[in-house]
């Protein structure tokens, strides 16, 4: 019963964020680019924000789950990108991007099941996270 209370309050949460959001969407520059391969490379696609995807299954006809290995944030976006479908997390913290970075290489046991990475941000390889070929799900937001 007391997990059941938790749930129908973070549904509720991301109901009012994402109600909220659409106040100062509309702008242009609120995107995620998307490509299956490295580098930017492969085939890509625009995903227009704020929108969120609690599966990639069906992106413009494409099935893009645990395919993409770079992206590209637009200017006024951010992002949080998940390794299993509806947003699911296995315990654990929420790594963002420049920390990540500071430890240099990436340990063999990293597991976050999620990570955000903010405006203007260009991930030639997701490896360098343990993300590439596993995201699932993911959020955009707009920032400005
Ligand atoms: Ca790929
Ligand atoms: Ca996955």
């Amino acid at each position: 019963m007391k997990t059941r209370n938790v749930y129908a309050r973070l549904i509720i949460l991301g109901v009012s964020c994402a109600v909220a959001s659409v106040g100062v969407a509309g702008t242009a520059d609120c995107w995620v680019d998307i490509f299956d391969e490295p580098n930017f490379k492969g085939i890509q696609t625009r995903i227009d924000g704020p929108i969120e995807l609690p599966h990639l299954r069906n992106i413009h006809d494409i099935d893009w789950n645990d395919v993409i290995d770079s992206l590209e944030v637009g200017p006024g976006a951010e992002v949080e990108v998940y390794k299993n479908e509806n947003y699911l997390v296995p315990e654990g913290p929420v790594y963002h991007a420049p920390e990540i970075k500071a430890w240099g290489n990436v340990d063999e046991n990293f597991r976050a099941g999620v990570m955000t990475f903010t405006a203007n941000h260009r991930v030639h390889h997701l490896g360098e996270y343990n993300f590439h070929n596993q995201i699932s799900s993911l959020k955009i937001k707009c920032v400005r």
